[in-house]
Order: structure tokens, then sequence, then C-alpha cells
């Protein structure tokens, strides 16, 4: 069998996949031929390294390494992206555990549990509006029955579109049955590692955070002979709210974006009836961020009155506060004296340790600190950094001596 490629070939063969030529980001939405591409790339490079890959029905992948008699060591990420992403986020935690498995080979270790791979399907929410829907689904959190009504922007039915994608959502999720503790390596989302000149870190926390959608209602009218005080112009509600939350979350030291919005008839020489802006908020507690919610949502609903518009706010995708198991993180920052910092930014391992599953996060530094971003980057030396940490962590929870 001939050896698996290393880290490198590997992130050469993931660059050009859902890659945008104008802007160098990716598209790698979930059940498209480009994420289809990915999922067939981890089950090749699992075939090259003898791990049998289990496909669930929606696409969620594992490859396990040792038999399936005691609980074992899960360790992965998405594969996914958001429009126009870095090349790192997801991605860089699946190859990396790929090389973590070639390092323990290398060391000559066989682990004395089982040593999982996995990828959850739809992690960005990019395409159905629901965070980690994938991992959600697989631990319950959310239900296919609930799941399946979610349509894309094309109103496409999730079923539909992973039944395009040649998946049958009958067969049934991945089962977490045999998953005792779970790792993600993900490349960190934020400048904590590199204002601390450390190349690895551990998760501490990820803050709850969510997406609202904001429905402003108006009335449409010309946009030349309709005087401005005879207007009711949802575009300016819309406004006055993003200036809203934008200083709400200042003040408060939390987090407000309004980064994607639709607009009926989205006419230029008409005022809208219809402006659809999505909030994603974030805060350092539930209580911070349902107070910040709160506060936007009021601010908003004040400005409708004065705008003679109306406003329809809906929950999309809520994920509470997750505070990460603070021994097993301790233990595992012990391995190299790694720091433990908090998150904003939401991940599966969120969802499996709301699960209950012993849940840890090894983050790799990123020198600016910009992700969601086709300017996302991480250097070679901490990728492979991240590589070998994640081997030590691996070696020390599978029972595997480094
Ligand atoms: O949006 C997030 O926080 C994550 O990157 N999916
Ligand atoms: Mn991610
Ligand atoms: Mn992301």
């Amino acid at each position: 069998m001939p050896a698996p490629p290393d880290f490198e070939h590997m992130w050469r063969q993931l660059a050009p996949v859902g890659r945008s030529a104008s802007s160098g980001g990716y598209f790698r939405q979930p059940w498209t031929s480009a994420e289809t591409e990915l999922r067939s790339w981890f089950a090749e490079q699992c075939a090259t390294r003898g791990l049998a890959v289990e496909t669930d029905g929606l696409g969620n992948q594992v490859a396990w390494w040792g038999d399936a008699d005691v609980p074992g060591v899960l360790t992965g990420s998405h594969l996914d992206s958001v429009l126009d992403g870095g090349a790192y986020d997801g991605p860089l935690g699946v190859a990396s555990a790929l090389a973590a498995v070639d390092v323990l080979r290398d060391r000559g270790v066989t682990p004395a549990r089982p040593l999982g791979i996995g990828v959850f399907v739809e992690e960005e929410g990019s395409r159905f509006g629901r965070a980690c829907l994938g991992s959600r689904l697989v631990t319950g959190a959310t239900t296919w029955d609930e799941a399946k009504e979610l349509r894309d922007r094309d109103g496409v039915f999730l079923a539909d579109a992973v039944a395009d994608a040649g998946l049958d959502p009958s067969r049934g999720l991945l089962s977490l049955d045999r998953v005792g503790t779970f790792v993600e390596l993900h490349v960190e989302q934020g400048r904590d590692l590199v204002d601390r000149g450390a190349a690895v870190g551990l998760a501490s926390e990820i803050w709850p955070h969510g997406r609202w959608r904001f429905d402003f209602r108006g009335q449409a009218n010309h946009a030349g002979t309709t005087r401005m005080e005879d207007r009711h112009d949802p575009m300016l509600t819309y406004a006055m709210t993003a200036l809203a939350a934008n200083k709400q979350a200042r003040l408060s030291g939390e987090r407000a974006t309004f980064g994607r919005l639709a607009v009926e008839p989205n006419g230029t020489n008409a005022v809208p009836s219809l402006v659809t802006a999505w909030l994603d908020a974030r805060a350092s507690s539930d209580d911070a961020l349902a107070e910040l919610v709160a506060s936007i949502e009021r601010q908003a609903g004040d400005r409708a009155g004065r705008d003679g518009t109306s406003l329809a706010v809906t929950a999309e995708s809520v994920s509470g506060s997750v505070a990460f198991d603070p021994g097993l993180a301790a233990r595992l920052a012990a391995l190299g004296d790694w720091p433990v910092i908090p998150t904003q930014a939401g991940h599966d391992a969120g969802i499996l340790s709301a699960a209950g599953i012993p849940t840890a996060m090894v983050f790799v530094r990123n020198p600016t600190g910009v992700s969601h971003s086709p300017d996302e980057h991480a250097e070679a030396g901490d990728c492979l950094a991240g590589v070998e940490a994640l081997a030590d962590v691996l070696a020390e929870l599978t029972g595997a001596p480094a």
C-alpha cells in the first residue's frame, strides 16, 4: 500500500476544490458538487490509511482505527465553508486528523482505545441556515422532522438537496455511541494566539450565539413621486436597526452583525415592500445574549413605529454557551503548556459537548485572526505544529504512549 500523502500534499489536493477564480475564496456549500467532491476525497484518504469509512444518510462520515468494543476517541471537524470562505475553517481539522494518525503510526504507537476521524456536514449553516446541522442531527439536538422543512435560498428542501447529492436520509445517521471523547482541531478565528506568540492553544468555552431573521415590512411606492414624509420605508427601519445593533454590541462588549440582506422587490426606483435582514449575535453569557437581542429587537420595534412599518423577528439558529470540560482541557494543555482560551465561533465540538460527550478543541494560530474570508490563513509551520499537538493529544486520550 503506498504511503499516505503527507499534510502538505493533502492540502494541495484540497486547495482547488470549490475555490472561486475571482475572489480566491471557497464555496463549499453542503450537498453541492464541491462538497460532494470533498466527501469523496475524505473517503479516499481513509482508504489509503486502511480505515473503513462510514457515510450516513446525510453525508456525515466517520472512519475508525481499532475495533468497536470499547468507547473510543473521535477527532475531526467539517469540510463545508461559508460563502466565499477561507481554506482553513473546517478542512484544517480534517486534514490534521488524518495526518495525526500518520504521525502516531510513524511513532510506532497503536492506540489502546479506538481512534476515529469524523466529518460533520453543514457546520456553517451557510445553505440551510441552521449552524452545525449535521452534528445537531447526529446528537438529536435537531430532529429530522424539523430539519427536513428547512429550505435554501432557492427554496430547495433539505431532503431534496440531500437526495440530489446521491445520499439517502432514510438510511439514518451516524451513531456516537462509540465516542467517549471528541477532539476538534480548528484554525483560531481571532488573534488570541498570535498576540500570545503561541502556535497552539486549547478552547475553554464557546460564547452563546445565534441567528435571527428580521422581517421589516413597509409600503411599496414610487421612488420619485412619493414625498419623504409619506413613506413607510422598511429599508430605513432596517438601516436604523443595523446602526442600533452595532452600537448596542460595542457598548456591551458583545458581537452583532447584519451580514445578509434580501430586499423585495429590490428595484432601483421603488420604495421596497419588504426588507429581510439576518442578525448574527454573540455574547459572553446566555443572559447577555438574550438581553442584547431583546434590546436590538426593542429598538427596531420603536423605529418601525415611527416609520409606519412592521417588524417580525424569528430565531433561526441558537447555540447556548459551552464550557468545555475544564479538567480535560487542563490535562491536555499540560502536554504542551498550551494556553486555554475562549472563542466566539461555534463548532461541532460545542454541539457534541452540549450532548454530554467530553470534548476538547485544539486551536492553531491564525496570524491575522481573519476568518470567514478568502484572506483566512495559517502558516505551514503552525499547521504542522498543530498536527503534532493533535497526535500528542490523541496519544494521551487513547492510552498510547507518545
Ligand atoms: O459561525 C461560526 O461561529 C462558525 O465559524 N461556524
Ligand atoms: Mn469551523
Ligand atoms: Mn466557520
